[in-house]
């Protein structure tokens, strides 16, 4: 299976392919080195294969290929490899808008389903591996903000005009494979009788059964849904969870952009959120006194929002193209040189609050959907699931669905101050 050309490498054959592509080889110290070259596999996400090839001096390329199937759970789930390309182009894009939290693309190759990629060296770790083990990032959330505000802005309509990113939009493509997957494993399944879901059982059963009965949550989901599935307000990341970030305690990088699609900004900000919470639940689930942790990760939201918004709006005001007398912008109604009158200063910043507000609220329920995936749904998180005593699991999942449902339902009052002081609520 797989597109004409495409053969599953493993970590005999990727050394070849690494000396047949001359970008690659070329950061390993040339093909003519290629006796001195090693390969592991390292691959510990749910869908794709990743070998780190070293080269002579110890120089590394990290080799991502994606195969016909979704690698957690096998050929019994198909997944097409165009995802690959949709990964490599929002990389791509990505480290244009955000070269210093985005690592360089070195290839892709279409028929082969690879990216080759910068490798993140040691001490860079998977965020949430870090978070885990009780490390606190000082720069996490401002890094995060700065990668969240250039990647969402710089792809708007508010940067590029209504017409370009229509454009854009259309050169993109849909991602309606990974869109799919997305809207069966979190708007559907966790409301449903699904046989990928799976749960802290019989701890959780009453709260999962719950859940297919709640029609009001049920009602706020399916908005979610079509919102995820009808706003194309900028080019996702998709998958931004704290898997998906790799940092030290200097740099931050944001990796594994396959689920990349023209879609509503607050799931990206909402994902982040999610995951950020979801550590902050599971720190009851902990040995030892995880008080400084739980308190830098309540800071992390509150941080992350504020940075992205304020680095949002500054963008906005230096290169939004509201202030472009074409009328292809949102804002151009707030032009005085196209003719708007009375205090257009005022009015554009009325149009911004409003912006940010909308995003705010959307990351509330997009951040609440993606924690109660997370718990009752196929996917879960090692922050949850490295509580080995199910019970004490069982408490920090409970507290952690709870506010998840009050984000989704509270989406249109609560301030970040407010979240923050209903997880410490929650937890009791
Ligand atoms: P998947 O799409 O399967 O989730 P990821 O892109 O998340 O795959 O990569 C899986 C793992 O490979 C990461 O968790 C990380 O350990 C490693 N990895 C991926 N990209 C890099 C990179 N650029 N540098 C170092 N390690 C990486
Ligand atoms: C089959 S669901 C796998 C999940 O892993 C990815 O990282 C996405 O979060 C997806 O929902
Ligand atoms: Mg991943
Ligand atoms: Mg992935
Ligand atoms: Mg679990």
């Amino acid at each position: 299976a797989g597109p004409p050309g495409f053969v599953a490498l493993d970590t005999a054959t990727v050394l070849d392919y690494c000396a047949g592509k001359a970008s690659i080889a070329d950061a390993l110290g040339g093909a003519s080195t290629r006796k001195e070259w090693s390969a592991k596999e390292v691959g510990d996400g749910n869908i794709n294969f990743v070998y780190i090839v070293t080269g002579s001096g110890g120089n590394a390329v990290i080799v991502k290929q994606g195969l016909p199937y979704v690698r957690c759970v096998g050929e019994a789930w198909p997944l097409t490899q165009e995802r690959v390309r949709y990964e490599a182009e929002a990389l791509q894009t990505a480290h244009g808008y955000c070269p210093a939290h985005v690592p360089v693309v070195y290839e892709y190759d279409a028929p082969m389903s690879v990216i080759a990629m910068r490798y993140l060296e040691p001490p860079h770790i998977i965020l949430r591996g870090g978070i885990i083990s009780g490390t606190i990032y000082a720069n996490l959330a401002s890094h995060v903000g700065e990668y969240l505000a250039t990647t969402l802005f710089g792809s708007s309509a508010l940067k590029v005009g209504c017409e370009a990113q229509r454009r854009a939009r259309a050169a993109f493509g849909q991602n309606e494979a990974m869109c799919a997957l997305t809207e069966q494993v979190i708007f559907t399944e966790p409301y449903a009788k699904a046989e990928n879901n799976h749960w802290t059982s019989p701890q959780l059963d009453d709260a999962a059964k719950a859940l297919r009965s709640d029609n009001e949550l049920k009602v706020a989901i399916c908005a979610l849904k079509n919102k995820f599935a009808s706003d194309a307000a900028a080019l996702l990341h998709g998958d931004l969870h704290t898997g998906s970030i790799m940092c030290t305690m200097d740099t931050t990088f944001v990796i594994d952009h396959e689920f990349a699609f023209y879609g509503p900004m607050g799931f990206d900000v909402g994902a982040f959120v999610a995951n950020l919470l979801l550590a902050y639940f599971a720190q009851d689930g902990y040995d030892g006194d995880r008080a400084k942790q739980r308190e830098w990760l309540l800071s992390c939201v509150k941080e992350t929002w504020g940075v992205f918004a304020s680095r949002f709006r500054e963008l906005w005001n230096e290169e939004g193209i509201s202030s472009d007398t074409s009328g292809l912008a949102p804002g151009s109604l707030f032009s005085a040189a196209a003719g708007a009158e009375g205090d257009v200063d005022a009015a554009l910043r009325a149009h911004q609050d409003k912006f940010i507000d909308d995003v705010w609220k959307d990351t509330l329920g997009f951040a609440g959907a993606k924690m109660t995936r997370r718990i009752v749904g196929i996917a879960h998180v090692a922050d949850l699931d490295s509580i080995g005593d199910a019970d004490a699991r069982a408490r920090c999942e409970t507290n952690a669905l709870r506010c998840a449902r009050r984000m989704i339902l509270e989406a249109g009052s609560l301030s970040v101050d407010d979240v923050c002081a209903m997880a410490k609520e929650l937890r009791g």
